[in-house]
């Protein structure tokens, strides 16, 4: 009787310790950030007078006349992101000239001066709701470098620009993002003084009180992008590509000389990488404008369907974000040559993800967490970001195979660790079986959120292979994809 006992209480508590998952690692994702990976690929919109002016950054003396885009269509523009797979807008609702998209009361320079829409116009609005009409998210870009403004450069000027923040936040729902860009100060129209106007970046905009005290009040859920974080980090260029390793982890650096890093006066080497050991989870995002500029020029063309993709596979495929600048004509639409060049990016991303062969394959691993299936690798094909793969403590090196019934073809494999665990594998390989042995074609570094790995040429095989060859705690995974990219 006593034996019996015992046995059951160690069966017991063996499956008590089989169901505990493995503890996280490192610095973890807020709730907000989580949200935010699941975008991966969103839009940036600028348009303003500067737009009609043909120029990329305006000086601030615009005539407000001048902003008059007879064919504005908030929808035509999202519909264009959305065909293009992106899943997230941010509009420009004021940039370093100062002009307001919405009918602001903290300045004159405003919307309500343009003939659009009469002066009742209220574009960061048709934005929002076109966004949100078609399931998009939606954030907004203030800038707070303001060449039009007669106070910058004084406090008032900051509690004007706080004030635009404050409508912003309040009058246009949920955002997923407030972006912060990091040009400021330098010459402007500044109400007519037509100066060189600096500022000092380490102290002028008190951002941890604007950030604390406003975004985070009124917006919960907005990522907060800047150079050097809160949320989401730049990535250091503006090409739109992210480094090959890619860590979330991140401390933010100060220039040589200078104590501590502020927006807009950071050294940013370490950006394109982010840091192994870094403090903060503060992934990156790529941001890259779909033309030249990030404003339209009749003379620049957008990139081509091929382009967007190798910078996809270099941001989102790295475990960034793919933030693409949006240009709107004159006319108030994006050219169709723009819209094309989406569209035929977002079909191909659309077909290629439409089959993932390693659903009906058996995937066999090595050590699955306490033998419970809660942890097994049925997980790794369920589209469930919140379902994982991981091992028993003790299979730190880990590996599973990927059967198929037949031979079959791929060019892209994708996996994601579960980052609510942190991130976790710094080296991987992945084997295909080659005339009866296994054949490394792939090695591979950092994971986190998505790592994509594209083959030059398709790959043939009945099974493949996966090895984490280096990770600091066992692995947790929670999707595999293995496709076939379509033309
Ligand atoms: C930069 C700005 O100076 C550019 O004009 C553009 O808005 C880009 C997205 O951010 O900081
Ligand atoms: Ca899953």
């Amino acid at each position: 009787m006593k034996k019996i006992l015992i046995v059951v209480l160690l069966v017991a508590s063996q499956t008590l310790w089989a169901q505990v998952p493995p503890k996280p690692y490192g610095p973890l994702p807020s709730p907000r950030q989580l949200a935010w990976h699941e975008v991966e690929q969103y839009g940036l919109i600028h348009f303003t007078p500067t737009t009609f002016e043909n120029k990329e950054w305006g000086y601030g003396d615009a005539d407000p006349k001048i902003f008059n885009p007879k064919e504005f269509d908030a929808e035509q523009i999202v519909q264009a992101a959305k065909a293009g797979g992106l899943r997230g807008i941010i509009f420009v609702a004021k940039h370093h000239d100062g002009f307001c998209l919405w009918p602001t009361n903290t300045t004159d320079y405003n919307i309500t001066k343009s003939p659009f829409r009469d002066g009742k116009g209220d574009m960061v609005k048709e934005v929002a709701d076109a966004a949100r009409k078609y399931g998009l998210k939606f954030g907004v870009y203030c800038s707070p470098w303001d060449r039009n403004n007669a106070a910058y450069g004084t406090p008032e000027y900051l509690a004007i620009y706080r004030e635009q923040l404050r409508e912003l936040y309040t009058n246009y729902g949920p955002l997923f993002m407030s972006w912060h860009d990091g040009a400021n100060g330098g010459d402007g129209y500044y109400g007519g003084a037509r100066e060189k106007r600096s500022i000092d970046n380490t102290t002028y905009y008190q951002w941890d009180e604007t950030w604390t005290n406003l975004t985070r009040k009124l917006q919960p859920g907005a990522n907060i992008f800047s150079d050097i974080g809160w949320d989401v980090r730049w990535v250091g260029n503006e090409k739109g590509t992210a480094a090959e390793t890619h860590w979330a982890t991140f401390t933010p650096q100060p220039p040589k000389g200078v104590n501590e890093a502020v927006p807009g006066q950071a050294n940013y080497e370490d950006s394109p990488t982010g840091m192994r050991d870094g403090k903060f989870w503060i992934p990156a995002e790529c941001d890259v404008p779909l033309r030249k500029g990030w404003f339209y020029h009749p003379d620049q063309q957008p990139k081509s369907p091929d382009e967007l993709f190798d910078l996809y596979l270099k941001s989102v495929g790295r475990g960034a974000a793919l933030d693409l600048g949006l240009a709107p004509d004159t006319r108030g639409l994006l050219s169709d040559a723009d819209v094309a060049s989406l569209k035929t990016f977002g079909d191909r991303l659309q077909k290629t993800y439409a089959v993932n062969l390693a659903r009906p394959a058996y995937i066999r691993a090595i050590n699955v967490r306490g033998y419970n299936s809660i942890y097994g690798t049925k997980n790794l094909v369920d589209n469930n970001p919140d379902t994982y793969w991981t091992t028993d403590e003790d299979f730190k090196k880990s590996e599973f195979t990927v059967e198929f019934s037949q031979p079959t073809d791929f060019d892209l494999i994708s996996i994601r660790e579960n980052i609510k665990f942190g991130q976790r594998v710094e080296e991987f390989a992945v084997d295909s079986w080659e005339n009866d042995a296994w054949k490394e074609i792939h090695k591979g570094t950092s994971i986190g959120a998505r790592r994509l790995i594209k083959f030059d040429a398709p790959v043939t095989t009945t099974k493949l292979r996966v090895r984490f060859t280096k990770t600091p705690e066992v692995v947790v995974l929670s999707e595999l994809g293995v496709y076939k990219v379509a033309e």
